[in-house]
């Protein structure tokens, strides 16, 4: 029998696996029961630190994450782990390399390891990813891991706002230069040189310190993120890396810059589910007779420009500029960037 959304929520705070498992499932179904779970667990998330893992392909990111959940549960600390693939249409196990690596870890009741692919897209893959991060929170894992496999603009999205960000390079190969192009430069908090048993380790940390030395807007106060040579394979570096990530969080709570980071994970996180919504009500009112099938239709017929059907849809989604305030900011916004268009022109 299907547990209730309040069964889910009460077992999963007793600390039951398989209805955390099963939440997941039902969150990356978009399953309406889930939204009601979700709400009642809120409340109970917020105290887990986030770490974001990304950077080059292969580089080492989830041999680094088992090593490090290896290093907290020594330190009898609980661990999620989530990795997000959004060429992968898996979800539950994702990829096999992955799934053989994290084996060892997967036994051990103080980890909980969720592989995330497109699978889990039907709300949008980087609202999923939020809400199983907050699943986990809520579950009691003290620290969670989201690994990222490459290093697209999705990938940048669902790690961007973790209280750490890591980016994980390796020598040779002008990783840095690419990452620099990714814009992963500014999303770092910690830079990790993995393989560092390879030829070329101290030259590429040295490039990296080099190039994040003359980052702009950087000042006295602020964080300067350090550059650690790991080699996952042997764990050497690993005791340093979670050195750094304790640095980091200390950092943020004395510089006050935790709350900060809490409202931008939010804000962010409140803009990707408004996106996929709004964009779901425009396909939608596309595809209503009276709305979107006549514009579309005047507009072939060369009797309204697409701006002005689209400003149309806007008042028809948020109502008339004057009848109330959503609508009036909403054709602001549509208005203002209207005309910075026809500035640039
Ligand atoms: N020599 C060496 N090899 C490593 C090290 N860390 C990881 N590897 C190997 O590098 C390969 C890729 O490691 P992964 O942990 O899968 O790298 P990844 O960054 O998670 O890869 P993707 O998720 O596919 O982008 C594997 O064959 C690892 O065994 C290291 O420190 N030294
Ligand atoms: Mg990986």
């Amino acid at each position: 029998m299907k547990d209730s959304p309040n069964d889910l929520y009460r077992k999963l705070l007793e600390g039951d696996r398989r209805a955390a498992a099963r939440l997941i499932t039902m969150v990356e179904n978009a399953d309406p029961q889930a939204r009601q779970a979700l709400e009642m667990l809120h409340r109970h998330s917020g105290g887990g630190h986030i770490v974001g893992m990304t950077g080059s392909p292969g580089s080492g990111k989830s041999t680094l994450t088992c090593r490090l959940a290896r290093h907290y549960r020594d330190e009898d600390r609980t661990v999620g782990i989530i990795c997000v693939d959004p060429s992968s249409p898996f979800t539950g196990g994702a990829l096999l390399g992955d799934r053989v690596r994290m084996q060892e870890l997967s036994g051990d009741p103080g980890v909980f390891i969720r592989s995330m692919g497109s699978r889990g897209a039907l709300g949008g893959l980087s609202v999923a990813t939020n809400d199983v991060i907050n699943i986990l929170d809520a579950f009691g894992k003290d620290v969670i891991i989201v690994e990222t496999v490459g290093a697209g603009q999705v990938e940048i999205e669902v790690v961007k706002y973790a209280h750490t960000c890591i980016v994980v390079t390796m020598p040779g190969g002008g990783d840095e230069i690419q990452a620099i192009k990714a814009g992963i430069l500014e999303i770092g908090d910690i830079f990790v040189v993995n393989k560092s048993d390879r030829d070329g380790a101290p030259r590429a940390v040295a490039d990296l310190e080099m190039m994040l030395e003359t980052k702009p807007g950087i000042d006295e106060e602020a964080w300067k993120p350090p550059v650690i040579s790991t080699v996952a394979l042997s764990g050497e570096g690993v005791g340093e890396l979670a050195d750094a990530i304790a640095a980091h969080r200390a950092f943020l709570v004395q510089s006050g810059l935790m709350e900060e980071k809490t409202v931008q994970r939010m804000k962010a996180e409140l803009l990707e589910i408004l996106k996929v919504r709004v964009s779901r009500a425009a396909e939608n009112a596309l595809d209503e007779d009276e709305v979107g099938a006549g514009l579309i239709g005047r507009m072939s017929a060369r009797e309204i420009d697409p701006h002005s059907a689209a400003d149309e849809i806007v008042e028809y989604l948020f109502g008339a500029p004057d009848s109330n305030p959503g609508g009036h900011q909403a054709a602001q916004v549509w208005k203002a960037d209207n005309s910075q268009g026809r500035d640039n022109e």
